[in-house]
């Protein structure tokens, strides 16, 4: 399997507020290195640099707006003389009368973005990127005749709606891409999440199409973030009724529940009859992932890939979470050797 992978993510590297204390964000540069390391040790295929993309590839999923809030936030910011990180601080909740985009930095952050999860530095906009069209060339290579590609996006996106920011999470990679599959041709695209968050943003997305079918495997939002979404009763509005499925797992799940929910997600994927499967791929339900409670062991995503391949549709793994960095490699490599039969 071929994977897509830019060293350019190192440029970005952020901050988080966790339990009340700011510190080096999970969600780092090591991750990817230990994922393209695996990719190397297993032979899993060649690894390719993703190809250039006009900023007009990530409109579709995204607003312009947002898109253009990206690439000039952090210059924007340096403007008012700050040298740290970017971070929201403020957020227009439903209560509160005004939802006009401010003019001014700060208002902008809170105006774009769901948490304070998605600090914003100087190499965050040319990481972003990367990793998006890392998704895009994977998309362009399913439309093009393979069976499956690996994009080993970082950042994340899931968490990424239109117009907002938040959990790691800047563009939506896998919205881009099924977004891309559609554009190229493909009828109906499934993607089907398995991180254990819920991918909200990929959800408000494609809430509203028929052309799309968004599932997502992931933790009980009553207890797990991103809290505010992720529930069995969203099931998409107007064109889009039906056509987004939330299976929210309980505290502690392990591989025999997990699998019963693929398999529930499996028929779900049959009905849809995809041209292509964009997979959000988190590994961040393993046993001991320091920010998630499920309970998969490392042997289980061998499983995982190979039930999605068992599905039968060509299929586009795009990066999403996972932070037990020395397992985060084998356990994501392990979904696609199981996928391409090398268990
Ligand atoms: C709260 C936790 C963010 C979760 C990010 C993630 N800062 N999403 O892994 O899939
Ligand atoms: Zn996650």
């Amino acid at each position: 399997m071929l994977t897509i992978y830019s060293s350019d993510h190192r440029l970005h590297h952020g901050v988080e507020l966790k339990d009340g204390v700011v510190s080096e964000s999970f969600e780092k540069p090591a991750r990817a290195e230990t994922v393209l390391a695996q990719v190397m040790a297993t032979g899993l295929g060649d690894v390719i640099a993703p190809k250039s993309y006009d900023r007009s590839a990530y409109i579709g999923a995204h607003s312009e707006r947002y898109v253009e809030f990206l690439a000039t936030a952090w210059s924007e910011w340096m403007e008012t003389g700050r040298t740290c990180q970017a971070l929201p601080l403020v957020w227009p909740v439903s209560g509160l009368p005004s939802h006009e985009l401010p003019q001014f930095i700060d208002g902008k952050l809170g105006f774009f973005s769901m948490d304070a999860g998605s600090p914003i530095n100087a190499g965050t906009w040319g990481a972003v990127c990367a990793s998006a069209n890392s998704a895009l060339t994977g998309a362009d290579r399913l439309s093009t005749g393979s069976r499956a590609a690996f994009a080993l996006c970082r950042p994340p996106g899931h968490h990424a709606g239109r117009e907002y920011m938040g959990g790691y999470c800047y563009l939506n990679n896998a919205a881009i891409a099924a977004q891309r599959c559609i554009e190229q041709g493909a009828k109906r695209v499934v993607v089907l999440d398995v991180d254990f968050h819920h991918g909200n943003g990929t959800q408000e997305i494609f809430y509203d199409r028929s052309d799309v079918l968004f599932i997502s495997l992931h933790g009980d939002p009553a207890v797990s973030f991103p809290y505010f979404s992720g529930y069995a009763d969203e099931r998409g509005v107007g064109a889009g009724e039906g056509f987004n499925l939330n299976l929210g797992l309980p505290k502690g799940t392990a591989m025999t529940e997990y699998e019963a929910a693929l398999r529930l997600a499996g028929s779900a994927i049959a009905r849809h009859a995809p041209d292509a499967l964009v997979v959000s791929l988190g590994v961040d339900t393993f046993e001991h992932d320091p920010i998630s409670h499920f309970r998969l062991r490392t042997p289980d995503y061998l499983r995982i890939g190979a039930t999605i391949a068992r599905f039968g549709f060509p299929a586009l793994f795009v990066m999403e979470g996972g932070y037990m960095v020395d397992e985060i490699g084998i356990n994501a490599v392990n979904v696609l050797l199981g996928f391409e039969g090398k268990v």
